[in-house]
């Protein structure tokens, strides 16, 4: 007791803690945070708003703890000063999603907290888990919580996790098992369970809700058995478990990848204990330099070039019992009743075509003649569909514009980016919406249509424009906008259900009568996210279709009846070796991370010219 006084006492006289600072006991400990007023010209809500940033929800994971399951945070003396963000974790540096200055370390599992101060009943809460495809991204940069938390009245949460070789290498079997990265989530989850309510929040109302990488992060938490009785809602944002080249279950490969990453950090060993034990002796910053992507030496040295990430998710007998493919295609994931809201974006495709276009990088416009798509066609299909002719032609015949395939003057761009996007992102997420609703849950399916590109809704989820330090200033229908998606997504977290009532926000008429019916088998329906908000059905129901269940059975059917020759096979490695991974890689993870702030005001700025023509 006299020690925590003293200790109490010592953090006073060093001037980090005031008088006033909201200070609350977790069971590992006293938090002292911030008081935030959060007030806004153009929103009506005046809110008090304590704020904890760099909560250490586990024992930093380094040297022994390197590479294996987190431990939970042993309890401290005092008070923990959580004013500033904790580290990032260790992460490559990615000019499209920069970490806005904050430190990285090794010693990073941190989480933040934004209470809305209220004398009524305990908040829901919902807890976010950042996008940057598993290698980047962090919960401070982007992700201040107290717009939504004041506007929606929930209790937000960000967590960090590890990432990269830090967060998921696995060398196949039990020396390293990988999913590091996931198990943070889930210790997250549990620090929530036990301390939440010394917040005010309700421990049995969470949602967990994230973009890209989060919100595959959320579809793994769903099919994990570790996560019983953590969560009870959940959105996806652009994002799922099943995503194409995200998951890798062959162990050898795994073994590969880890031996060859053993290489690059001067750890060239025989058996996996010794590499394991050695790559824990590595400095955080050697590892962290061996495993940059830009360098895209792994690919070489292993020859696996056909993942997205280099060390993607595996199952590990623990989080994760089977292929996520495999349990959402048999249901075979705990069925919870977990309440879900999924979504994706109108045009998820496009800023995946600034790979085959590095010099245009800054161009608004790109023009993607006939010639160079079908050189890149490939490229992009993943190793099993690239190197099966019948499956590239059948997806030309449902992608490429026929009436004007044939002239010079045809831009292929929507070709691609429709292509692209349905594959990645918008016929998974049909997959998941039938899925989980076949499994018994209630679902809500959205597209956004309004600013269409890969994370452009999340700027309107967190209230970008009410937030004075982002510096994001949206035109007056936008700011409409973002009260709506806020409310539809605080709506859901208390209640299950997005749909706005007069209390929310100004409702015409239209949206009277377009409320957001829950998505159904069949039915299909679904909320379009743009200015008009109105509820849309079938949404690419032919080209999911196609991909979901037409494309599997050609593929099993070309591949019984077409042996591959030994041309054949000699093409699909000279394909392998071709291929840019490095580059493709670069640039996917940075677009799978947010846009540049700059870029998106820009895009902002001229939807309010394009707003303002009659
Ligand atoms: C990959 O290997 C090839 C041939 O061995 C070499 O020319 C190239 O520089 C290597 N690339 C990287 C990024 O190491
Ligand atoms: C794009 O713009 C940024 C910032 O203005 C600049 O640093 C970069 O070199 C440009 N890239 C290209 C390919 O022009
Ligand atoms: C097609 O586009 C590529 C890449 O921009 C360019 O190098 C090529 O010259 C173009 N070909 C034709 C026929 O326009
Ligand atoms: C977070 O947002 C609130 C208002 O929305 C603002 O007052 C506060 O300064 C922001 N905090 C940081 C650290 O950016
Ligand atoms: C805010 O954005 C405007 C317009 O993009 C810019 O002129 C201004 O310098 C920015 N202010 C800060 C503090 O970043
Ligand atoms: C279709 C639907 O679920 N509508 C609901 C929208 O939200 C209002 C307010 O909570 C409910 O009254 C509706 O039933």
């Amino acid at each position: 007791m006299s020690a925590v006084r003293i200790a109490v006492f010592v953090a006073f006289l060093l001037g980090s803690i005031a008088a006033d600072d909201p200070i609350v006991e977790v069971k590992s400990g006293k938090v002292a945070g911030r008081v935030v007023e959060f007030a806004h010209e153009d929103v009506e809500v005046k809110r008090t708003v304590y704020v904890f940033r760099g909560i250490p929800f586990a024992e930093p994971p380094v040297d022994d703890l390197r590479f294996r399951a987190p431990e939970p945070k042993s309890p401290w003396e005092g008070v923990h000063d959580a004013k500033e963000l904790g580290a990032a974790c260790m992460q490559p540096p990615s000019p499209i999603f920069p970490l806005d200055g904050e430190s990285q370390s090794e010693d990073c599992l941190y989480l933040n907290i934004y209470a809305p101060q209220t004398g009524a009943d305990k908040l829901p809460v919902m807890v976010w888990i950042h996008g940057g495809g598993l290698v980047i991204g962090s919960g401070g940069t982007g992700y201040n919580g107290t717009a939504l938390a004041a506007i929606g009245d929930v209790i937000v949460v960000t967590i960090n996790y590890r990432l990269g070789p830090f967060g998921y290498l696995s060398t196949g079997d039990e020396h390293a098992t990988g999913n590091y990265g996931f198990l943070d989530q889930v210790l997250a989850l549990q620090w929530v369970q036990d301390n939440i309510a010394a917040f005010g929040g309700d421990a049995n109302k969470v949602t967990i809700f994230g973009e890209s990488a989060g919100a595959i992060s959320v579809e793994y938490l769903m099919l994990s058995p570790m996560t019983n009785g953590l969560f009870t809602r959940a959105i996806m944002e652009s994002g799922t478990s099943t995503m194409p080249a995200i998951f890798l279950s062959d162990k050898t490969k795994q073994s590969r990848l880890a031996h060859g990453f053993g290489r690059l950090s001067n750890c060239e060993k025989d058996t996996s204990e010794e590499l394991v034990q050695c790559l824990r002796s590595v400095s955080a910053e050697d590892l962290k330099e061996a495993g940059n992507l830009q360098s895209g030496k792994l690919a070489n040295i292993t020859g696996i070039s056909d993942l997205l990430i280099p060390f993607p998710p595996v199952v590990d007998g623990n989080f994760l019992t089977a292929s996520p493919e495999g349990l959402i295609r048999e249901r075979s994931f705990p069925k919870r009743g977990t309440d879900i809201m999924i979504g994706t974006m109108a045009d998820e495709g496009r800023g995946f075509l600034i790979v085959f276009f590095a010099d245009k990088a800054n161009d608004t416009e790109i023009f993607l003649n006939k010639t160079y798509y079908n050189e890149i066609f490939s490229t992009y299909l993943g190793s099993d569909k690239k190197s099966n002719p019948a499956v590239a032609d059948a997806i030309k015949q449902i992608y490429v514009d026929w009436e004007d395939e044939d002239s010079d003057d045809t831009n292929y761009v929507e070709s691609f980016s429709q292509t692209h996007g349905d594959m990645y992102l918008v016929c998974p997420a049909d997959r998941s919406a039938r899925a989980h609703f076949l499994a018994g849950s209630k679902v809500y399916l959205y597209q956004m249509t309004h600013i269409p590109s890969h994370g452009e809704e999340v700027p309107f989820v967190f209230g970008w424009h009410f937030d004075s330090a982002m510096n994001w200033t949206m035109p007056d229908d936008d700011v409409m906008m973002t009260l709506k998606i806020m409310k539809y997504w605080t709506n859901f977290a208390k209640t299950g259900n997005p749909n706005l009532s007069d209390g929310d926000v100004e409702l015409t008429e239209n949206e009277k009568q377009t409320e957001w019916p829950l998505f159904k088998v069949p039915g299909l329906e679904y909320k379009d996210l743009s200015l008009k908000m109105e509820t849309k059905r079938a949404l690419k129901a032919k080209e999911c279709a196609f991909w979901n269940d037409f494309i599997p059975k050609l593929m099993k059917h070309t591949e019984a009846t077409q042996p591959c020759s030994k041309e054949e096979e000699n093409e699909k490695l000279k394909y392998k070796e071709e291929e840019n991974s490095d580059l493709l890689l670069m640039r996917y993870l940075a677009d799978a991370a947010q846009k540049s702030k700059e870029d998106d005001h820009e895009k902002l700025k001229y939807k309010e010219e394009e707003n303002r023509q009659p």
